[in-house]
């Protein structure tokens, strides 16, 4: 029989959410078009044509999603802000919008909740899309006057605050890959993207710093656990070298080191923008945080293809209507494994989660005093729920278990992770897999908008209530 594995006192246990993903009432209360309302309307984006007009009606429901949390021992609640909410058109304010948000802090405070704010998941107000979108620099300022509206209203009652997340699928999902919103597939672009999201990140870190200097700040990044097809052989150690950079190093280093790695600057001198970083940039991106979030899923093994055909790859991709995320990677192949899979075709990988916490502890935000959390993990699976409406979803339970148990091994090894957060309270609205990929521990039926709590989620209770691991 294996002992029960305790986590350090005060560990932080929660789930969290994203704006677009659960909230629906799209049009009221003055609340602005996003990309994502767009892209979504837009034939072929979005599975069967899924918007979140509705999503889980959160908006409407949100108190009785809190008493859930409640009852499922939470302790924090990690959500995002609809900047589209907040500024309809980008720049001004909707007092309205901001009075959701406030009673949605309220309640999560009188339920004993800790709310854990995240600025920005996804949902540009389409308004700044259409002025040029994260490619355009103005664009990064304009984020930081939101995060000050923001604070402004909410900043009495939050000490948590995150200013982006995910960068990487923003920049390169959204604008290189064109899978995510807005859908646009330009490589240059989707660097200037990526260079103002961490402006936006660095003004608004700013902004909420001198504000109010007591706050606990930071970035949400997302991580991949990349290992090469035969370590010993060159090509596929540096494909995964290169695919380690792009996904992992190119946005922790310029904020943990103050520079972009200069092998990934290398591997991109075709298409990065000469123009694009100023003077003065980087110091504001490196400036001090106080905490790290890491989104952990999945990994991919890669292989090295050889360079003659690495053009001729990505111009099939682009011909196929499928160009790359990995800009300046093309040639990277990808070597499916032979282990278990989520309902995402994403391969589980829970060693990975060890591996990339001490990683980044030794590496990056050990040396810089900012704390780590698991701002998400979690997993997709095809549920099937009884005539109640109750899911016995053992695969969802034994994946959180598993990383959990990976995250405690991380800790043991020195790794200062100080919390959790399962991804997601609730089934919601995936992205472009609209609603048929299901991530939540509550299932919601979309035609009652009930939510039931899955066998996960009881499981989850119990963790969360005896800060430990069965
Ligand atoms: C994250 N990838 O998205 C997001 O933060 C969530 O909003 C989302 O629901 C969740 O993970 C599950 O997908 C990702 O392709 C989407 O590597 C795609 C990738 C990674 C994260």
């Amino acid at each position: 029989m294996s002992t029960p594995k305790q986590f350090p006192d005060g560990f932080l246990w929660g789930s969290a959410t994203a704006s677009y993903q659960i909230e629906g009432a799209a049009r009221e209360d003055g609340r602005g078009c996003c990309i994502w309302g767009t892209y979504s309307r837009t034939p072929g984006k979005v599975h069967a044509g899924h918007t979140g007009q509705v999503a889980c009606d959160h908006y409407h429901r949100y108190a009785e999603d809190v008493r859930l949390m409640r009852d499922l021992n939470l302790q924090s609640y990690r959500f995002s802000t609809s900047w589209a909410r907040v500024m309809p058109d980008g720049r001004s304010i909707n007092r309205a919008g901001l009075d959701f948000y406030s009673r949605l802090t309220d309640e999560l405070l009188e339920q004993g909740v800790v709310p854990w704010l995240t600025l920005y998941h996804w949902d540009l107000p389409q308004a700044l899309e259409d002025q040029g979108g994260w490619p355009s620099r103005d664009v990064a300022h304009r984020f930081a006057d939101y995060a000050e509206a923001v604070h402004e209203a909410l900043g009495d009652r939050i000490h948590y605050w995150t200013t982006l997340n995910e960068p990487w699928c923003s920049a390169f999902l959204g604008y290189a890959a064109g899978r995510h919103a807005p859908g646009r597939t330009d490589g240059p672009d989707a660097l200037r993207a990526a260079h103002h999201l961490l402006l936006g990140h660095g003004l608004a870190l700013q902004v909420l710093r001198s504000r109010d200097p007591e706050l606990e700040l930071g970035i949400t990044l997302n991580f991949a656990d990349v290992t090469p097809a035969d370590p010993g052989d060159p090509g596929d150690r540096d494909a995964a070298r290169r695919i380690d950079g792009m996904s992992n190093r190119f946005f922790i280093e310029p904020l943990l080191r103050g520079g972009y790695p200069a092998d990934v600057l290398d591997d991109l001198r075709a298409v990065w923008p000469e123009d694009l970083v100023r003077d003065g940039d980087l110091d504001l991106i490196s400036g001090r945080m106080d905490m790290l979030g890491v989104n952990y899923y999945s990994g991919n093994t890669v292989t090295g293809v050889p360079p003659e055909l690495a053009h001729e790859a990505a111009d099939a991709a682009r011909a196929l209507g499928r160009p790359t995320e990995h800009v300046g990677s093309e040639h990277v192949g990808f070597v499916p494994q032979d282990v278990p899979h989520t309902a995402m075709g994403w391969e589980v990988r829970p060693h990975g989660l060890t591996d990339l916490l001490v990683r980044l502890d030794r590496d990056y935000t050990g040396p810089a005093s900012t704390d780590l959390y698991v701002t998400e993990n979690g997993a997709a699976y095809d549920d099937v729920p009884d005539d109640d409406g109750f899911v016995e979803d053992t695969d969802r339970l034994a994946y959180v278990a598993d990383h959990l148990a990976a995250v405690h091994a991380a800790i043991e090894q020195g790794a200062t992770v100080r919390g959790y957060f399962l991804w997601s309270l609730l089934d919601n609205f995936e992205w472009a897999y609209g609603y048929d990929k299901r991530f939540g521990i509550v299932r919601v039926d979309y035609d009652t908008l009930e939510r039931t709590p899955k066998a996960s989620a009881q499981w989850y209770a119990g963790v969360a209530g005896s800060n430990r691991l069965p």
